[in-house]
């Protein structure tokens, strides 16, 4: 791979290469190495990055369905956040869905010259007549950034009129260096305006939250069909298959889950400042990883019954599971993966294709930070740079009501046993000796990965499957699943392992002839009129 890397920088003019250099890093799990992540993309590269509208309203709001999620700004921007990540909801008996729905002010020039708050509050009022929401959730595209339009002025205006919830996220598109930023935004503002809104009675012994899972391809029926069979009672999905109205009530927990650390740790740690409920990552894909995060789980409540209800569970599911592996991997066993998603998934797929024998060469995040990689113990030593402190970080304090000292003390005494909390250990240890892990990875250095390590699958997203498949290299998307999933728990597990069984178990890619083959160049002329 060393050999790889000096040949995609060489290519590089001489200031670029030495900023690439710092995003790829020819991992060696038991040394600690830094990777420069988190940083602005050098203009004339091709991303495969988002904006931070994308990762506030689409992905931290957009799975909720009792909300009104109304985009302010041109049309292009709502229509393109409209459920394409294919995040499924179940709302309950006679509760809305307004998911279905794109919501938004469709910005005309004339509001770009002379302002858009009016058509901001004509559009609140003609969404709540229509269909009196509980809430409106307002958000900024990059005009309204531009131009000065106060989105928070006005919610609270309407909030005021209407007597609902209505609250505005400054997470414009250019705001941060990614869609990390929108995380950020959405989190801050979810917990300034939603959390502890709204008490509830005890519904069972064990209340859980589930952070950072987006009920991608329905993953969260799964995940939530264990938890119901182990006897938990999950209160709040962050924010798969959920509503406003459950983070309303969320503080009322015994525990935080963090699946995917980078797009929700900050509402757990506010979480934990403020009620004192203690968090811990758990990781739902791989079937592994499932039965050791259900045994965390277990391990913290401290329950006999509990316990063996999910060695229970564990038992019958894994003996279903291990059927299919037993039957799959060796068809697909010592085939070489990549995998380049966002966030968490690049760390977290590499457990189901352990499971399967299949290598992972290579991976890489979009836009996470160097605690996914290398881990949260470098947290105070991440430099914090202008664009980082563009975002706003929330000063929380203890809420004296509603603050759970028993949670404390549990976690003072489970610590002294070794258990741990708030720990993520980063994907880098977890990777083989000299695979190679990439930052923010580019179309030209994808290119080059394919010709290197002729992989036998690639994962990504839509911007990269065809060009990819044009190479001979089966693409899955690990954003969407393309149209499959869910892939969590221990019954995503057995759909993925049919996945890879189909995709890797057969030669046709093999016989797929690029198209610049044979004819590497397009051939154009530039007539130039006199
Ligand atoms: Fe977390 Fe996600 Fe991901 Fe993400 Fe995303 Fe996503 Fe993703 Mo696409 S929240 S970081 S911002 S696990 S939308 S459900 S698939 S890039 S790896
Ligand atoms: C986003 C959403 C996305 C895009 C996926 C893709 C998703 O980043 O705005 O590029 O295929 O998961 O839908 O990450």
């Amino acid at each position: 791979p060393s050999k790889l890397k000096e040949e995609i920088l060489a290519k590089y003019p001489r200031k670029v290469a030495k900023k690439r250099s710092k995003g790829m890093v020819i991992n060696d799990p038991a040394q600690s190495q830094e990777i420069g992540a988190n940083i602005r993309t050098i203009p004339g590269i091709i991303t495969q990055r988002g904006c931070t509208y994308a990762g506030c309203k689409g992905v931290v709001l957009g799975p909720t369905s009792d909300i009104i999620n109304l985009v302010h700004g041109p049309i292009g921007c709502s229509f393109y956040a409209w459920l394409t990540r294919r995040n499924q909801t179940r709302p309950a008996e006679g509760e809305p869905n307004f998911m279905t729905y794109a919501f938004s002010t469709d910005m005309q020039d004339e509001n770009i010259v002379f302002g858009g708050e009016a058509k901001l509050k004509d559009a609140i009022r003609e969404a709540y007549d229509m269909f009196k929401p509980t809430s409106i959730g307002i958000f900024s595209t990059c005009p309204v950034g531009l131009i000065g339009d106060d989105v928070h002025a006005v919610a609270r205006d309407m909030k005021a009129e209407l007597g609902i919830n209505i609250f505005g996220f400054s997470c414009e598109g250019y705001r941060g260096v990614s869609q990390s930023a929108g995380h950020h935004i959405a989190n801050n503002g979810i917990f300034k305006h939603v959390v502890g809104n709204t008490e509830r009675e005890r519904t069972g012994k064990f209340q859980v939250n589930l952070m950072g899972e987006y009920n991608i391809g329905g993953d969260a029926f799964e995940i939530e069909r264990i938890f119901e069979e182990c006897g938990l009672t999950l209160l709040s999905t962050y924010s798969g298959n959920s509503t406003v109205e459950s983070f309303a009530y969320s503080h009322t927990a015994d525990l935080n889950m963090v699946m995917c650390h980078r797009s929700i740790n900050y509402i757990a740690e506010m979480m934990e400042e403020k009620y004192g409920i203690p968090w811990i990552k758990v990781n739902f894909i791989g079937a592994d990883s499932t039965a050791k995060s259900l045994r965390k789980i277990a391990d913290y409540f401290g329950d006999e019954e509990l316990s063996a209800k999910v060695e229970e569970v564990i038992e019958r599911e894994q003996l279903k599971v291990k059927a299919v592996a037993a039957a799959v991997k060796p068809k697909v066993e010592g085939k070489l993966a990549m995998m380049f998603v966002g966030g968490s998934r690049a760390h977290h797929y590499q457990d189901l294709f352990t499971e399967l024998g299949v290598r992972v060469v290579s991976a890489g995040y979009e836009f996470a930070h160097r605690d996914d990689y290398e881990g949260r113990e470098v947290i105070p030593n991440i430099k914090i740079d202008a664009d980082t402190r563009n975002i706003e970080d929330l000063v929380v304090s203890k809420d004296e009501e509603n603050f759970r000292d028993d949670l404390v003390a549990k976690k003072a005494e489970l610590e002294a046993k070794g258990y741990e909390f708030k720990e993520y250990k980063g994907m880098m240890p977890d990777m083989q000796k000299n695979s190679l892990v990439i930052d923010d990875v580019n179309h030209w250095e994808t290119e080059k990965l394919i010709e290197f390590y002729k992989p036998d699958l690639f994962c990504a997203g839509i911007k990269e499957k065809y060009v990819v498949q044009k190479y001979g290299v089966p693409l899955k998307q690990l954003h969407s699943y393309d149209y499959g999933g869910p892939y969590a728990a221990f019954g995503g597990a057995i759909n993925f392992y049919k996945e890879m069984e189909r995709m890797l178990a057969t030669d046709i890619w093999k016989l797929v002839d690029a198209p610049w083959k044979n004819e590497p160049e397009i051939v154009g002329s530039v007539t130039v009129d006199a």
